[in-house]
């Protein structure tokens, strides 16, 4: 096998953001621009001569591309085993899995979850460690700072791999294992969740559902976990065959997006259960016939009963919300007398707690829900989850959230996002918000009396480690809030996003149309940031 040393340029916009490097295709398709990252990353590992590194993506557009250069380029930095899903096909779920169950070195996982995909669409790349999750914070610094001074790469001068043929190729002594994206992962999910109780309410008639792949990469596991092991009628699956460019919607799994499945729950045959996921299959929208439910109360309504689930029974360690997540699982947590912890936005923050076994359950609002069981958010995981547990409780989706409300009260809940924002205009409106910060405690605003406004920083219980610059909090004296943060996610501009919420104690109240009950705090949350005026928008892109 020849391995050759080739000379290139740092570029300078290397950053990860939330979730890995996400741009659009023709930028990974710069000259040297992949092989740039990649050399990156590996530079900045630890020894990981002869270990196993897990490789797969969403299957959009530039995957097939991107994993031949991977490969060649994994094979001449000297890992041992490559694991790579079949086709290239890896949810983020399953990658983190398998990384832990092969006890790999990492995994390069290759998506832009949600953002759309094709050749003019979006491309993303990241690192996840030992543990399965996202490098922390400190790894992808010490990437970017690589990034910029990177001046060679290696790459092994291999033909293609055959990357649709189950089987262990060698090259030189390396192995190529191909394996089948879902096995695994469908074993997990056996192992968690009670699949006899789950056939048996399916062929019962009781349960029925329609799950939204909206031609992402769930389709493969949807199919062969809800239709082929749980017997839920064929079709129940909707878009289920993966395509490049998402048969060019977003893979976004909320209601502006996943419109088949919206208008199908809102219908007069609407089933049991509704859900989608997203590009990557880590996100997962929850809905009942007639009803969508946040993904703040999922989180909530997941927590208090998890006891219902064979994997859970035995209690929960604690668990854990992103910043702007409500504050809904905060309520259970307290009536549960189990530890809650308040994260920045994004899964890797969890990493740490997951594995110090302080929490057993985490989520964020952006419809992401996990647990213990791997190190990422999981979108089939949370619509099994609450597949089962609709199958124990025999309640409609509708009335299990209903009765979770009486019981906690509900925190009314919504996030508006200015999407494509000139990158100066999101970055003076930060500046203007954080000069107004010191002067607000004690301010009212239509009745709303500030009781804390800050800049959210977070300092990690495990390793100490700080992340300063996390979003404005704004608090009210009666537990409303508004958040503001920039995305990191995004590859167009800037994103603001802007979260909402305000808590409902009174059970003849709490049927309220969010956007409604949250007006108020949306006037105010204006007139704090003045996105309208600055930008001239009249209204948010997208509601969530
Ligand atoms: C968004 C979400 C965040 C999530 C991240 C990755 O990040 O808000 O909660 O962890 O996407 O999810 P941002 O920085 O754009 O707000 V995924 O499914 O896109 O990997
Ligand atoms: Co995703």
């Amino acid at each position: 096998m020849k391995t050759e040393t080739v000379k290139t340029t740092p570029y300078d916009d290397q950053k990860p953001g939330t979730s890995g490097l996400r741009k659009k295709v023709t930028v990974f398709q710069q000259p040297n621009y992949l092989e740039n990252f990649v050399q990156s990353i590996f530079n900045s590992l630890d020894d990981f001569r002869g270990q196993k590194l897990v490789i797969g993506g969403d299957g959009r557009y530039f995957n097939r591309q991107a994993i031949q250069i991977i490969i060649k380029m994994a094979v001449a930095n000297g890992f041992g085993e490559l694991i790579i899903g079949q086709g290239g096909l890896l949810s983020t779920p399953a990658a983190s899995h398998i990384i832990r169950k092969y006890q790999a070195f990492g995994g390069i996982i290759l998506s832009a979850s949600h953002n759309p995909g094709g050749p003019s669409e979006d491309f993303g790349i990241k690192y996840n460690v030992s543990n399965g999750g996202p490098a922390p914070e400190k790894f992808t610094d010490a990437l970017y700072e690589n990034s910029k001074t990177i001046a060679e790469y290696r790459i092994a001068r291999i033909d293609d791999i055959d990357l649709d043929t189950v089987g262990t190729q060698q090259i030189a002594d390396i192995d190529i294992k191909i394996i089948d994206p879902v096995d695994d992962y469908a074993q997990l999910m056996t192992e968690i969740f009670d699949f006899d109780l789950l056939k048996t309410s399916i062929s019962s008639g009781y349960l029925s559902l329609c799950f939204d792949a909206m031609h992402a990469i769930t389709g493969p596991y949807a199919k062969r976990i809800l239709e082929e092991m749980l017997g839920a009628e064929p079709g129940s699956v909707i878009n289920a065959e993966p395509k490049e460019d998402f048969g060019g919607g977003h893979p976004d799994p909320n209601m502006a997006h996943a419109k088949e499945l919206t208008k199908r729950m809102f219908s007069e045959n609407a089933p049991v259960f509704g859900a989608a996921s997203d590009g990557d299959g880590d996100r997962n929208m929850i809905m009942g016939a007639g009803f969508f439910v946040t993904p703040s109360d999922s989180l909530a309504v997941i927590a208090a009963n998890a006891n219902l689930i064979p994997a859970y029974k035995k209690g929960l360690k604690g668990v854990a919300r992103s910043m702007p997540t409500s504050q809904a699982v905060d309520r259970v947590a307290k009536a549960r007398n189990l530890p809650c912890y308040e994260t920045p936005t994004g899964w890797k923050y969890f990493g740490n707690l997951l594995d110090a076994g302080k929490i057993t359950l985490c989520g964020e609002e952006s419809f992401g829900t996990g647990s213990d069981h791997v190190r990422e958010k999981d979108g089939l995981w949370a619509v099994l989850f609450w597949l089962n547990m609709i199958a124990r409780k025999r309640q409609p989706v509708a009335d299990i959230v209903h009765q979770h409300w009486q019981e906690f009260g509900r925190d009314i809940y919504c996030r508006h996002d200015y999407e494509a924002v000139d990158a100066d205009k999101a970055n003076a409106i930060f500046d203007h918000l954080r000069g107004l910060l010191a002067d607000l405690p004690n301010k009212t605003f239509k009745g709303y009396s500030v009781a804390f406004a800050d800049e959210f920083s977070y300092t990690d219980p495990v390793d100490q480690s700080v992340s300063h610059r996390q979003g404005i909090r704004v608090g009210f004296s009666d537990g409303s809030r508004i958040v503001f943060r920039l995305s990191g996610t995004g590859t167009v501009g800037a994103t603001l996003r802007i979260y909402l919420e305000k808590f409902e104690p009174d059970v003849d109240k709490q049927d309220q149309d969010a956007q409604q009950a949250l007006a108020d705090l949306i006037e105010i949350a204006e007139q704090l940031c003045e996105v309208k005026k600055r930008t001239g928008r009249t209204s948010p892109d997208v509601i969530t």
